[in-house]
């Protein structure tokens, strides 16, 4: 109608991940309940410049029938939420396999897979088919959505074929690739049979980024290295077309956990559990029992401090949040059966009628109660063999303003870049090392703690996930997009 006013459309930020922040149960044919992960990273893209913040992912369900994909997308909508859909098979090859039990371990310095070889290579190349073709699907998801002007940011290991994949559709669309984890040296990578293949595909991106400047110098050296191509100051050069490497350290929403501590509910749970665990001090670990993040390593040299210190006996207890991951995978299988057997061991020596040492969950605990834990504790213990940044030791220090606890941090966790003044920091590996430090920490007097402390809340409050998200978009969106496709493999 004339006289109408055309509002112009917001520009749309596409973020692109294997996982949905939203859990979907299916409750009838066509009804589903929907659970919100409010990560990191759902926070620090609610206020991203303006842009119009939708999700693509997988929503960790199989759907294999119409009625329910429909009505899944249907009631995803007011979630800002767009489902890709997966079968068993595909998540079996794509997630569990080449993701999971390739790419991880490889990342973080676990080497490949170790079992028959010639098995291996056969199911390799499967793994890897299925991986292409998952990321082809997600790419056919963005492409429905995708209007000019919009920007598409793609996350993580899972997703590192996608920005060739989106290229090949729309060489206009802008193109963002981010890495959780870390990038290993490039002698690590070119173990990878798809080391070069990959690498191509990343390189489509318009910008790369990692969490810090060593993973990024890691991802140049394999270009230059394993493809030949020429690292310059600011990326890789291929052909004369510039994509732009940097390193964006995540943080985390400080002022959530600040604000948490307010509210009546988890003072409540605060003062219950400061009840429980009187007279003792509070060791607290938090992690997905996963093998990088050196969980056996840490009850060990637990059991070392204890074993040297009797002094100590019934006056500390290790608190271990152990959340159950990738369950499917007879590695973490493993890894669970291993951590059980060390602290059973542990309590059955240490522990008395009426207290034991160490009280380990294979669960998670929910929101609250994990910040009261946070709020509670004297020494958070991180012994990440490697581990891309770990949000855990900063969410500990953004819940220490009355405690000033002590944060024993690993040197191979990002984290170490950042909180390394304010840390303790050690090498997991050294199990000496790690118990010595437990009693350095435990003995720390208050003028030191407090000091530490200050230097890591000034970083955490002031290095949040939304400059992080808001700077990672902001360049993204300040490229100008060179739409001459990569030709050469
Ligand atoms: C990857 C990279 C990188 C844990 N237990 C419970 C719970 N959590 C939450 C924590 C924290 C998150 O899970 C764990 O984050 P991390 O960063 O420590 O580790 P990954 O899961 O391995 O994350 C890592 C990160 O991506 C971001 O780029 O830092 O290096 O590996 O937020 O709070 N949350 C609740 N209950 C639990 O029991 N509610």
């Amino acid at each position: 109608h004339q006289g109408d006013v055309v509002k112009p459309r917001k520009q749309q930020l596409l973020v692109v991940a294997n996982r949905l922040p939203v859990t979907a149960h299916r409750k009838g044919e066509d009804s589903w309940s929907l659970e919100v992960t409010a990560g990191g990273l759902v926070s620090a893209l609610l206020g991203v410049n303006e842009l119009d913040a939708k999700w693509i992912g997988w929503a960790g369900v199989n759907v294999p029938d119409e009625i329910g994909q429909t009505s899944l997308t249907e009631a995803l909508v007011e979630k800002r939420c767009i489902p890709v859909f997966l079968d068993e098979e595909m998540v079996d090859k794509y997630y569990n396999g080449y993701c999971n039990n390739i790419l991880w371990p490889l990342f973080h310095y676990l080497g490949l897979p170790q079992e028959d070889r010639l098995a291996t290579t056969r199911s390799f190349q499967s793994q890897f088919d299925a991986y292409k073709l998952a990321n082809q699907m997600f790419a056919d998801v963005v492409c429905q959505h995708y209007e000019d002007g919009d920007v598409v940011w793609c996350h993580d290991y899972h997703l590192m074929f996608l920005p060739k994949c989106l290229k090949e559709k729309n060489s206009k669309m802008k193109v963002g690739w981010f890495l959780h984890t870390p990038f290993p040296s490039s002698e690590i990578h070119r173990t990878l049979p798809s080391r070069s293949e990959l690498l191509h595909s990343v390189l489509y991106a318009d910008l790369v980024g990692f969490h810090n400047y060593d993973y990024a110098r890691h991802f140049v050296s394999a270009c230059t290295r394993i493809l030949g191509l020429e690292g310059t100051p600011q990326g890789v050069e291929n052909q004369g077309k510039l994509t732009h490497v940097a390193a964006f350290p995540i943080g985390i929403d400080s002022g959530r956990f600040k604000r948490a501590l307010k509210i009546p509910e988890i003072e409540d749970h605060i003062k219950e559990l400061k009840k429980t665990f009187a007279g003792k001090k509070i060791i607290l670990g938090v992690d997905r029992l996963d093998m990088i993040k050196g969980i056996p390593q840490k009850i060990l040299a637990f059991e070392k401090f204890l074993e040297e210190n009797p002094e100590w006996h019934d006056k500390v207890v290790l608190l271990q949040i152990a959340v159950p991951t990738r369950t499917d995978v007879p590695e973490y299988q493993k890894l669970t059966s291993q951590v059980h057997e060390i602290v059973g061991r542990i309590t059955g020596r240490f522990g008395t009628l009426t207290s034991i040492p160490i009280h380990h969950l294979d669960r998670a605990v929910d929101w609250n109660a994990l910040c009261a834990i946070y709020a509670i504790t004297d020494v958070a213990l991180v012994t990440s063999l490697r581990d891309g940044m770990n949000l855990v030791s900063y969410e500990f220090v953004a819940c220490q303003e009355s405690k000033k606890g002590v944060l024993i941090l690993s040197e191979f966790a990002g984290a170490a870049q950042s909180l390394g003044a304010g840390a303790l920091l050690v090498n997991p590996w050294n199990i000496s090392e790690l118990a010595a430090s437990i009693g350095q920490a435990l003995n720390m007097p208050a003028v030191e703690r407090e000091k530490r402390h200050r230097h890591n809340y000034a970083h955490v409050t002031s290095h949040t996930s939304k400059q992080w998200a808001d700077m990672f978009v902001s360049e993204l969106n300040d490229i100008v997009v060179d739409d001459q496709l990569r030709t050469r493999q």
